[in-house]
């Protein structure tokens, strides 16, 4: 059927006469029908793929790019009068997620499906999601992110659990939404909800009353957990995800004809990060309802589970107190105390236990009841098996795997950046869609002027695009002949948007100085800050104070600008990708477990200036040094210092005139006057007397690798060269590679 054939159908009109909404409906009705009516795979084993995060982004393009009728419907919207972009902004977007691991997960779904695999993803139905961000005053505020509208991608299930909590019972309800193959099968992604959920004990904030467990318990992803009872929400979150997803896996598997001695034939669970973990306890606890012993339980279990570990900040590896679960879920306990006892009589290294000091380690539990381990890019998987979790290591070394992420190029290039598929397309064919390796074959044009200049060209188009997108919706005033120098991922210290913030500082005082760069630049954040990490809002609030100095000065802004874009989400990447010319990595080495932006960058053209951390270090390798702008310690010396715990951030800035102006101007009367005194001042002394993540000892060559640059950037045409390569080495870095080493060293379906 035609679009036109579906709108007159529906509203007994032509297109032209259809609003932008009226239009959308009929879309994601017709979408979903196709999507519906696709075969969907199958086969014995199945995968359930459990993730708190599923960052899955608008799903209109990418749905139909998937199912093979995007420029037939873009040609018959744009025949009358329409354009697909703007049908686009009607959507709203699943807030599902928090960052990369969320986003990782979309893309492995994406992935999954279309190498025709069985396999589906398993979360939670967050109603307001994440939080939205508005900025007030130069502070981020956080307001609920509602997404779920009367007609939208989710399909109602008929399938429903009790679950039980201490003291009470939940009636779960599953909602489906498909995932389309790139010309391919269908897969799901299964989002569980409870039937008690009550939107209306939400206000104008994210404020809500933490106690009513069964209306809250779907309402938010990471409620603040700077207090007990978010905490404990946090715990009944995921135990009801676990729960519903374990009888979900039992019930599908014994319908196949699993007896559940065999499960292990039919189900890989892959845990991803902590989270679901309480999934091995309550897998063992259902075999033993359905009569399975407790010694085998334990051992179907361990065949079944696999656990991702995507950090190796201690905050992310969740340790929950004993009386948490003794009080949420007092019927795991004891298993859970079984499971620790086990691993006591076995192994003398006491820092392997799960019990530890009245706290349950879920990634202990993982991994010593799971059959495999990965990181999640080399240099990650290495600091693993020989640092973070070398204890572990020692006793199972077997089960130790990497698998470097990876993106999905439908979403990272066909959809947001449809002029450069195109060109690649005209180049090498469109083999690379499916086998991304073929991206190689772009090496052939290096010597190309025209090819170049076309490259070039795309650039330009995408930053133009990027300029009327953010004046129309958040009026920003950007040079698009500048250079786009742009950070974004989730405000965290590790990351360091702080050190970029001093680079701007210094830039400052240069351009004041009478130093005025060779091109306007332009800085680019985008950032959510967790609603209770304070250091990290701090450090928002100095970057929209920059903003407010820097773009209103008549003698710095037509060298140098800043913007932070509000509410950062897949939307606005999709944006500001395409867009950029240098893309900022530059965690603390050993920190990043792998960073996907990166990836996304690299293909769209962007040069990586970032740190030997996460994946970048496999960039750098597949690109060479000519092509990528490397910069600070390396994991080692970092790995070292930490140990000494010698680190001393004054001393660097006694020693670094430059970087004590830039650290003083903070606090300066100039800054106070656009922002907030207690904020400021407390970013202050965090940097002079803690410092954690160590920005000032990579300050200076932060400094002058980035002039470097921006220098390199003057000669156009050696800059295009170094584009052309990144994108042609870029084919690594396909979620469709990760997942086909999941598959074959992992969850072996097939
Ligand atoms: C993260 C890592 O920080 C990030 O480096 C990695 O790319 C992703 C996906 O593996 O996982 N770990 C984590 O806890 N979050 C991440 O984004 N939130």
């Amino acid at each position: 059927m035609t679009l036109a054939q579906a709108i007159e159908n529906k509203y007994h009109r032509g297109i032209a006469e259809c609003s932008n909404e009226e239009i959308y409906y009929c879309l994601l009705e017709m979408t979903k029908k196709m999507a519906e009516d696709k075969i969907s795979n199958d086969g014995k084993k199945k995968l359930y793929y459990i993730s708190a995060e599923f960052l899955i982004g608008k799903l209109l393009s990418n749905n139909l790019i998937n199912l093979g009728i995007y420029e037939d419907i873009k040609k018959e919207l744009a025949d009358n009068g329409k354009a697909i972009g703007d049908i686009e902004e009607i959507e709203l977007e699943p807030s599902l997620g928090n960052g990369g691991l969320g986003r990782l997960a979309a893309c492995f779904m994406d992935s999954v499906a279309t190498l025709g695999l069985n396999g589906d993803g398993v979360g939670l139905n967050y109603h307001y999601g994440l939080f939205k961000q508005v900025f007030d005053h130069n502070l981020q505020k956080e307001t609920p992110n509602p997404w779920i509208t009367d007609e939208s991608w989710l399909t109602k299930s008929d399938i429903s659990y009790t679950v039980q909590f201490g003291g009470f019972n939940v009636q779960s309800r599953l909602y489906d939404i498909d995932v389309v193959g790139y010309n391919n099968r269908t897969n799901r992604l299964r989002l569980f909800d409870i039937e008690s959920v009550d939107e209306s004990i939400v206000g104008d904030t994210i404020d809500f009353d933490k106690d009513q467990i069964a209306k809250n318990l779907t309402l938010f992803l990471y409620p603040d957990d700077s207090d007990e009872k978010g905490r404990l929400l946090r715990v009944y979150q995921q135990y009801f995800m676990v729960s519903n997803a374990a009888r979900l896996v039992l019930d599908e598997c014994v319908a196949k004809g699993s007896n559940l001695h065999d499960l292990a034939d039919y189900a890989a669970i892959q845990i991803n990060d902590t989270h679901p973990s309480m999934v091995i306890p309550e897998l063992i606890r259902l075999l033993q309802e359905r009569g399975i012993v407790m010694d085998e339980a334990i051992e179907i279990v361990s065949k079944v589970c696999a656990y991702t570990n995507h950090t190796i900040l201690a905050e992310a590896l969740e340790k929950w107190p004993i009386y948490f679960l003794e009080k949420a879920v007092p019927q795991l306990m004891p298993i859970i105390r079984e499971l620790d006892n086990r691993v006591r009589q076995k192994v003398s290294d006491e820092s392997t236990y799960i019990i530890k000091d009245g706290l349950v380690h879920m990634a202990h539990m993982d991994i010593h009841y799971g059959y495999s381990v990965n990181g999640v890019a080399y240099l990650h998987t290495e600091i693993l098996k020989n640092t973070e979790l070398n204890n572990f290591y020692k006793l199972y070394p077997e089960r130790f795997n990497n698998k470097t992420n990876g993106i999905t190029f439908r979403r990272w290039l066909m959809a947001c950046n449809p002029e450069l598929s195109a060109m690649i397309t005209d180049l090498i064919g469109d083999g690379w869609k499916k086998d991304a390796n073929e991206l190689e074959k772009l090496a052939n044009f290096m010597d190309d002027d025209a090819v170049l200049d076309r490259l070039l060209a795309v650039k330009s188009g995408k930053k133009a695009d990027l300029k009327n997108y953010l004046k129309a919706t958040q009026g920003m005033d950007i040079d698009d002949n500048s250079i786009y120098d742009i950070q974004i991922k989730r405000l965290h210290e590790y990351k360091r948007q702080q050190m970029n913030a001093l680079y701007i500082i210094h830039k400052y005082f240069e351009i004041k100085e009478g130093k005025k760069p060779a091109r306007p630049i332009t800085l680019f954040f985008g950032a959510k800050a967790a609603p209770a990490y304070v250091i990290a809002k701090d450090i928002i609030h100095l970057i929209l104070c920059l903003q407010q100095i820097i773009n209103n000065d008549p003698e710095v802004s037509p060298y140098l600008k800043v913007f932070m874009v509000e509410n950062y989400n897949v939307t606005l990447a999709e944006k500001l990708i395409p867009a950029c010319d240098i893309s900022e990595q530059i965690s603390l080495a050993s920190k990043e477990a792998s960073g996907t932006g990166n990836m996304k960058f690299m293909l769209n053209g962007a040069l990586t200036l970032g740190t030997m951390d996460g994946a970048n270090v496999e960039i750098a390798e597949l690109v060479g040094e000519d092509n990528i702008y490397t910069f600070g310690e390396s994991s080692e010396t970092v790995i070292a210092r930490y140990e000494r715990g010698d680190y001393c951030s004054k001393d660097y800035y006694e020693k670094d005139a430059a970087l004590k102006k830039a650290v003083d101007f903070i606090v300066s009367d100039q800054v106070m006057a656009v922002g907030c005194r207690e904020n400021l001042e407390r970013l202050y002394n965090e940097l002079l007397n803690k410092d954690w993540f160590m920005t000032f000892p990579d300050f200076e060559s932060y400094v002058a690798t980035k002039e470097r640059a921006y220098a390199d950037y003057e000669d156009r045409k050696t800059w295009a060269k170094k584009v052309l390569l990144n994108i042609s080495k870029a084919g690594f870095f396909s979620s469709d590679r990760t997942i086909a080493q999941y598959n074959d060293e992992i969850w072996k379906l097939n």
